[in-house]
């Protein structure tokens, strides 16, 4: 199974997308937990992606292979990540932020938390505080979760905060934030709540609408 799991990760560095349908489906059924599949076969393949394309050695084409390859191994192992018969804890508004198209964090805790129970609303990727203000009033979620991987784009969690109190909705949804470049300090000063992954948002925001 270990051996499984590994060439999962390969695959998904390979940007294989076939391969990691398969090696998905296999790992489960030798009897791997999802959340083993995600962590040591997804994401460890995800991170590896990562560190190559930081050092220029992959490129945007061959990240975005690897990324359809992880969202296919992601969809197979979603309904397994669900917690038997939770009962609906509150919904969850999720964006990534305007001019930003990276998806793969974002649809992982909004995966994890529909499993724990959330409803989700996904608005998709790139979408601008107006957007994000509008869907708030017209889905009135106990959550809001912004995504941002870009140092360039985190600028509009703050821009969403500010449209949110601007329209009197701030005491009315708890923000969640969460990317790369954001850190627990950025959270505090914008007025919301940082987790660094999906495991912990769901802990988060289990204690927002405990609140
Ligand atoms: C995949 C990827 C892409 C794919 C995205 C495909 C997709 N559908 O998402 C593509 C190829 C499109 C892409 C494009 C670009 N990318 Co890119 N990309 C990545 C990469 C390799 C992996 C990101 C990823 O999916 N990780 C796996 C997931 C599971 O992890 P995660 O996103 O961090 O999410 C976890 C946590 O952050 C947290 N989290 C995330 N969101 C949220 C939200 C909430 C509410 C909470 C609570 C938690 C939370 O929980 C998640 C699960 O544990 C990163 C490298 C890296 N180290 O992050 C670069 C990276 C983010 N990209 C980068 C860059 C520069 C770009 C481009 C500008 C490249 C270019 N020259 O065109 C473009 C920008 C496009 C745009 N406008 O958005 C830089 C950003 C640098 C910076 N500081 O701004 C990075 C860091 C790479 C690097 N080292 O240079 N990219």
């Amino acid at each position: 199974m270990n051996n499984t799991i590994m060439q999962l990760s390969e695959a998904i560095i390979d940007g294989n997308i076939m391969e990691a349908k398969i090696l998905t489906q296999k790992a489960l059924d030798m009897g791997a937990t999802a959340k083993q599949i995600l962590d040591e076969g997804l994401m460890n393949g995800m991170n590896e992606v990562g560190e190559l394309f930081r050092d220029g050695e992959l490129f945007v084409p061959e990240v975005l292979v690897a990324s359809k390859a992880m969202d296919t191994g992601m969809e197979i192992i979603k309904p397994f990540l669900k917690e038997g018969d939770v009962e609906k804890k509150g919904k969850c508004v999720f964006a990534t932020v305007k001019g930003d198209l990276h998806d793969i964090g974002k649809k992982l805790v909004a995966m994890m938390m529909e499993g724990a129970g959330y409803e989700i609303v996904d608005l998709g990727v790139d979408v601008s505080p107006e957007q994000l203000v509008d869907a708030v009033k017209e889905h009135e979620p106990e959550l809001l979760g912004m995504s941002a991987m870009l140092t360039t784009t985190m600028a509009y969690m703050n821009d969403t905060v500010k449209a949110l109190e601007e329209n009197g909705l701030l005491d009315k949804v708890g923000v969640m934030i969460g990317g790369a470049p954001v850190s627990p300090k950025y959270a505090s000063e914008i007025n919301a709540k940082y987790s660094a992954d999906a495991s912990s948002a769901v802990e988060l925001a289990n204690s927002l609408i405990s609140l």
